[in-house]
Protein backbone atom coordinates (compact mmCIF):
# COMPACT_ATOMS: atom_id res chain seq x y z
CA UNK A 1 0.00 0.00 0.00
CA UNK A 2 1.16 3.26 -1.09
CA UNK A 3 1.03 5.98 1.60
CA UNK A 4 0.99 9.76 1.34
CA UNK A 5 2.17 12.07 3.75
CA UNK A 6 -0.14 15.24 3.02
CA UNK A 7 0.44 18.91 4.46
CA UNK A 8 -2.52 20.91 4.13
CA UNK A 9 -2.34 23.50 1.60
CA UNK A 10 0.78 22.19 -0.36
CA UNK A 11 2.58 20.89 -3.39
CA UNK A 12 1.30 17.10 -1.88
CA UNK A 13 -2.45 17.76 -3.38
CA UNK A 14 -0.68 16.96 -6.76
CA UNK A 15 0.06 13.45 -5.73
CA UNK A 16 -3.23 12.56 -4.74
CA UNK A 17 -4.21 13.73 -8.18
CA UNK A 18 -2.07 11.44 -9.50
CA UNK A 19 -3.03 8.45 -7.66
CA UNK A 20 -6.55 9.13 -8.16
CA UNK A 21 -6.23 9.48 -11.90
CA UNK A 22 -3.98 6.02 -11.96
CA UNK A 23 -6.59 4.06 -9.98
CA UNK A 24 -4.36 3.26 -7.41
CA UNK A 25 -4.63 2.12 -3.84
CA UNK A 26 -3.44 4.85 -0.94
CA UNK A 27 -3.49 5.90 2.19
CA UNK A 28 -3.79 9.36 3.13
CA UNK A 29 -2.05 10.58 6.76
CA UNK A 30 -3.18 14.49 7.16
CA UNK A 31 -0.87 17.09 8.61
CA UNK A 32 -1.67 20.65 9.81
CA UNK A 33 1.09 23.63 9.27
CA UNK A 34 2.10 25.66 11.93
CA UNK A 35 -0.07 28.51 12.24
CA UNK A 36 2.84 30.90 13.24
CA UNK A 37 5.53 29.99 11.30
CA UNK A 38 3.76 27.59 8.22
CA UNK A 39 6.17 25.14 8.50
CA UNK A 40 5.03 21.32 8.19
CA UNK A 41 4.68 19.83 11.68
CA UNK A 42 7.97 17.93 13.91
CA UNK A 43 6.28 14.53 12.84
CA UNK A 44 7.19 15.03 9.29
CA UNK A 45 10.71 14.33 10.20
CA UNK A 46 9.94 11.73 12.09
CA UNK A 47 9.57 9.36 9.07
CA UNK A 48 12.25 11.34 6.84
CA UNK A 49 14.60 13.89 8.00
CA UNK A 50 13.68 17.08 5.70
CA UNK A 51 10.11 16.87 6.39
CA UNK A 52 8.86 18.27 3.24
CA UNK A 53 5.55 17.52 1.77
CA UNK A 54 4.84 15.71 -0.82
CA UNK A 55 6.38 12.58 0.73
CA UNK A 56 4.79 8.81 0.28
CA UNK A 57 6.48 5.56 1.34
CA UNK A 58 6.90 3.04 -1.49
CA UNK A 59 8.06 -0.41 -0.23
CA UNK A 60 8.16 0.85 3.65
CA UNK A 61 10.59 3.73 2.42
CA UNK A 62 10.07 6.94 2.06
CA UNK A 63 10.51 9.11 -0.67
CA UNK A 64 10.52 12.95 -1.35
CA UNK A 65 10.47 15.41 -4.64
CA UNK A 66 7.35 15.14 -6.39
CA UNK A 67 8.84 15.53 -9.80
CA UNK A 68 10.31 11.90 -8.99
CA UNK A 69 7.18 10.57 -7.19
CA UNK A 70 5.36 11.25 -10.42
CA UNK A 71 8.06 9.88 -12.80
CA UNK A 72 8.25 7.01 -10.81
CA UNK A 73 4.28 5.88 -10.01
CA UNK A 74 3.58 6.55 -13.90
CA UNK A 75 6.22 4.08 -14.88
CA UNK A 76 5.93 1.35 -12.17
CA UNK A 77 2.88 1.56 -10.60
CA UNK A 78 0.69 2.63 -13.32
CA UNK A 79 1.90 0.51 -16.12
CA UNK A 80 3.12 3.68 -18.14
CA UNK A 81 -0.65 5.55 -17.97
CA UNK A 82 -0.06 9.20 -17.68
CA UNK A 83 3.56 9.04 -19.26
CA UNK A 84 5.56 8.89 -22.66
CA UNK A 85 7.24 5.69 -23.36
CA UNK A 86 11.54 6.40 -23.21
CA UNK A 87 11.79 6.10 -27.21
CA UNK A 88 8.19 7.88 -27.70
CA UNK A 89 8.83 11.52 -29.54
CA UNK A 90 7.55 13.40 -26.98
CA UNK A 91 9.42 12.12 -24.10
CA UNK A 92 11.59 14.98 -24.26
CA UNK A 93 9.01 17.70 -23.91
CA UNK A 94 7.15 15.55 -21.21
CA UNK A 95 10.23 15.66 -18.75
CA UNK A 96 11.13 18.62 -19.92
CA UNK A 97 7.96 20.15 -18.64
CA UNK A 98 7.80 17.62 -15.42
CA UNK A 99 10.67 19.26 -14.52
CA UNK A 100 10.13 22.59 -15.33
CA UNK A 101 7.41 22.82 -12.86
CA UNK A 102 9.29 22.21 -9.27
CA UNK A 103 13.37 23.36 -11.22
CA UNK A 104 11.97 26.61 -12.62
CA UNK A 105 8.72 27.96 -11.30
CA UNK A 106 8.85 27.02 -7.91
CA UNK A 107 12.24 28.89 -6.72
CA UNK A 108 10.79 32.15 -8.51
CA UNK A 109 7.36 31.78 -6.99
CA UNK A 110 9.16 30.86 -3.48
CA UNK A 111 11.18 33.94 -3.63
CA UNK A 112 8.40 35.72 -4.41
CA UNK A 113 6.08 34.82 -1.81
CA UNK A 114 8.93 35.39 0.99
CA UNK A 115 9.64 38.84 -0.35
CA UNK A 116 5.84 39.93 -0.43
CA UNK A 117 5.80 38.67 3.30
CA UNK A 118 9.16 40.93 4.01
CA UNK A 119 7.51 44.19 3.10
CA UNK A 120 9.59 46.99 2.59
CA UNK A 121 12.69 45.30 3.37
CA UNK A 122 12.34 43.23 -0.34
CA UNK A 123 10.78 46.05 -2.27
CA UNK A 124 13.84 46.84 -4.40
CA UNK A 125 14.16 43.28 -5.61
CA UNK A 126 10.89 42.61 -6.04
CA UNK A 127 10.42 44.26 -9.98
CA UNK A 128 13.25 41.39 -10.50
CA UNK A 129 11.90 38.51 -9.24
CA UNK A 130 8.59 39.39 -10.73
CA UNK A 131 10.24 39.83 -14.25
CA UNK A 132 11.77 35.96 -13.71
CA UNK A 133 8.61 35.13 -12.65
CA UNK A 134 6.61 36.84 -15.80
CA UNK A 135 9.28 35.00 -17.77
CA UNK A 136 8.81 31.39 -16.87
CA UNK A 137 4.76 31.75 -16.42
CA UNK A 138 4.99 33.33 -19.90
CA UNK A 139 7.05 30.26 -21.78
CA UNK A 140 4.35 27.74 -19.40
CA UNK A 141 1.29 30.23 -21.06
CA UNK A 142 2.67 30.36 -24.29
CA UNK A 143 3.03 26.45 -24.52
CA UNK A 144 -0.95 25.75 -23.96
CA UNK A 145 -2.02 27.66 -26.50
CA UNK A 146 -4.26 26.59 -28.52
CA UNK A 147 -4.27 23.18 -26.35
CA UNK A 148 -5.55 21.60 -23.38
CA UNK A 149 -1.98 20.25 -22.44
CA UNK A 150 2.37 20.40 -22.63
CA UNK A 151 2.46 17.60 -24.32
CA UNK A 152 1.31 14.79 -26.63
CA UNK A 153 -1.95 15.57 -26.89
CA UNK A 154 -3.91 14.38 -23.52
CA UNK A 155 -3.41 14.68 -19.54
CA UNK A 156 0.16 13.48 -18.31
CA UNK A 157 2.74 13.50 -15.25
CA UNK A 158 3.59 16.95 -16.50
CA UNK A 159 0.30 18.97 -16.70
CA UNK A 160 -0.24 17.41 -13.11
CA UNK A 161 3.24 18.97 -11.58
CA UNK A 162 2.80 21.95 -14.36
CA UNK A 163 -0.90 22.70 -12.31
CA UNK A 164 1.71 23.93 -9.23
CA UNK A 165 2.57 26.63 -11.68
CA UNK A 166 -1.09 28.03 -12.74
CA UNK A 167 -1.88 27.65 -8.91
CA UNK A 168 1.07 30.59 -8.51
CA UNK A 169 -0.42 32.83 -11.26
CA UNK A 170 -3.57 32.54 -9.58
CA UNK A 171 -2.58 33.08 -5.99
CA UNK A 172 -0.62 36.12 -7.36
CA UNK A 173 -3.64 37.57 -8.87
CA UNK A 174 -2.39 37.25 -12.43
CA UNK A 175 -4.89 34.95 -13.56
CA UNK A 176 -6.00 37.76 -16.72
CA UNK A 177 -1.89 38.00 -17.86
CA UNK A 178 -1.97 34.35 -18.33
CA UNK A 179 -5.26 33.24 -20.11
CA UNK A 180 -4.05 29.39 -21.03
CA UNK A 181 -2.74 28.74 -17.70
CA UNK A 182 -5.75 30.10 -16.61
CA UNK A 183 -8.55 28.42 -18.88
CA UNK A 184 -6.34 24.80 -18.40
CA UNK A 185 -6.61 24.98 -14.38
CA UNK A 186 -10.49 25.27 -14.93
CA UNK A 187 -10.66 22.86 -17.06
CA UNK A 188 -8.30 20.52 -14.89
CA UNK A 189 -9.93 20.89 -11.57
CA UNK A 190 -13.38 20.00 -13.22
CA UNK A 191 -11.86 16.17 -13.93
CA UNK A 192 -13.03 13.55 -11.00
CA UNK A 193 -10.17 12.50 -10.15
CA UNK A 194 -8.93 16.33 -9.58
CA UNK A 195 -12.28 16.63 -6.67
CA UNK A 196 -11.38 13.07 -5.45
CA UNK A 197 -7.89 14.00 -4.50
CA UNK A 198 -8.85 17.61 -3.40
CA UNK A 199 -11.69 15.64 -0.87
CA UNK A 200 -9.23 12.93 -0.22
CA UNK A 201 -6.92 15.74 0.87
CA UNK A 202 -9.28 17.42 2.88
CA UNK A 203 -10.37 20.23 0.66
CA UNK A 204 -6.39 21.38 -0.13
N1 LIG B 1 10.69 20.33 -4.47
C1 LIG B 1 9.92 19.68 -3.45
C2 LIG B 1 9.31 20.76 -2.54
C3 LIG B 1 8.82 20.21 -1.22
C4 LIG B 1 8.38 21.32 -0.30
O1 LIG B 1 9.12 22.28 -0.02
N2 LIG B 1 7.15 21.20 0.19
C5 LIG B 1 6.59 22.20 1.07
C6 LIG B 1 5.09 22.26 0.89
S1 LIG B 1 4.57 22.80 -0.68
C7 LIG B 1 6.82 21.85 2.52
O2 LIG B 1 6.93 20.69 2.86
N3 LIG B 1 6.82 22.88 3.37
C8 LIG B 1 6.83 22.72 4.79
C9 LIG B 1 8.17 22.86 5.41
O3 LIG B 1 9.15 23.14 4.70
O4 LIG B 1 8.26 22.68 6.63
C10 LIG B 1 8.84 18.83 -4.13
O5 LIG B 1 8.48 19.13 -5.26
O6 LIG B 1 8.39 17.84 -3.55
Amino acid sequence: MIVVHHLEQSRSLRILWLLEELGLDYEVRHYKRDPVTYLAPPELKHIHSLGKSPMIELDGRPMLESGAIVELLCEREGGGKLALAPNAAERRDYLYWLHFAESSVMPSVIMLYFMKRVGEAGAKQLPMVMAQLDLLLGHADQALEGRDHFVAGRLTGADIQMSAASDAAISFGLGEKYPNLTRVRALLRERPAFKRALERGGGS
